[in-house]
């Protein structure tokens, strides 16, 4: 029988947005309305992609443990701050996230940007937290904060934010293009696929057919994002799209063309997938068929 990877997808994501609502304080309480932003732009709909691939990274070690689970929310809740951050108006300036405004729409710049914050440093108190802290205790759950810092950081999805921003109308070649791609995008996704197998006590050979597949995918994933700027629904993407050549932003199909940007999204997640041959086949069919989903998607 072929993988059920809807079925697959679907559970997960409701055990990890069961965990965020679990984690995320009350609407309601105070001080108003910064928890309501923050629950506005984390249930507005998003794939839970990142989180899911935490939890099939730790299931391709042998690791079904729910106590993965507040690691992989506190993922969702660093992308969530990075997609509040990048609609701002200083950053990307979109007005529509996830099929809805985007949160400094509806809660004013300073609150978005208050949102954005805490939803960052929620995240790293879920990671220190006991579920967590019990099943990985000491030396990993160190390694685990610094592989989510280096992911967030100037060498990640800041890094390739800031390159990003500030090419902005200037010419950018095919190196730095994936520059931008490989931090502002790559980083967490490699980050996830990496930090599901140092929970999942993954050992080093393990680990580095993670990490080939988490970079072949984070850079196949943007890619795609670029394509689907050009090629996708408003109404199914959920955000603004023709904004790259608008905002002389560079991208693959801008630079390579769309018919050369699927083929080398394509090609990124076949090598992706002959990464996994070293892993158990059987442990390791949700993280191909994560794979091939990346250029099939649709949003
Ligand atoms: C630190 C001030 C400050 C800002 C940070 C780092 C950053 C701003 C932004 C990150 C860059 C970014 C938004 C990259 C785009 C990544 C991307 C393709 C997002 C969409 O991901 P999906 O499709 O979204 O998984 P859903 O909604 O499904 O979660």
């Amino acid at each position: 029988m072929s993988f059920d990877l809807q079925g697959y997808l679907q559970e997960r994501r409701r055990w990890v947005d069961e965990t965020l609502d679990q984690v995320l304080p009350p609407a309601s309480s105070y001080p108003f309305p910064i928890h309501e932003a923050m629950r506005y732009s984390v249930f507005a709909g998003g794939k839970r992609l990142r989180a899911i691939l935490v939890l099939a990274a730790a299931e391709a070690v042998g690791c079904r443990d729910s106590r993965v689970l507040p690691l992989a929310s506190a993922i969702e809740l660093i992308h969530t701050y990075s997609l509040v951050h990048d609609d701002l108006p200083a950053m990307d300036n979109s007005d529509y996230r996830r099929g809805q405004p985007s949160c400094h729409k509806e809660f004013g710049e300073a609150v978005a940007i208050l949102a954005g914050d805490a939803l960052l440093t929620l995240a790293f108190s879920l990671i220190a937290q006991e579920p967590l802290v019990d099943l990985v205790k000491g030396k990993r759950l160190t390694g685990i904060v610094q592989e989510v810092s280096q992911a967030c950081g100037t060498k990640g999805l800041i890094g390739g934010q800031t390159v990003d921003i500030l090419s902005q109308g200037k010419k950018v070649d095919h190196d730095l293009l994936r520059y931008i791609h490989v931090h502002k995008t790559g980083a967490l996704i490699r980050a996830c696929v990496r930090l599901g197998g140092m929970v999942g006590g993954a050992s080093s050979r393990q680990l580095q057919a993670l990490t080939d597949y988490g970079e072949r995918i984070g850079l196949a994933f943007q890619i795609m994002d670029d394509i689907l700027d050009v090629e996708g629904e408003e109404e199914r993407v959920g955000k603004e799209l023709r904004k790259d050549e608008a905002k002389g932003k560079a991208s693959y199909p801008g630079l390579l063309g769309l018919e050369r940007s699927k083929r080398e999204a394509k090609r990124l997640v076949e090598e992706a997938m002959a990464t996994l041959s070293s892993l158990p086949a059987e442990r390791t069919e949700a993280l191909a068929a994560i794979a091939s989903y990346i250029i099939q998607r649709r949003n």
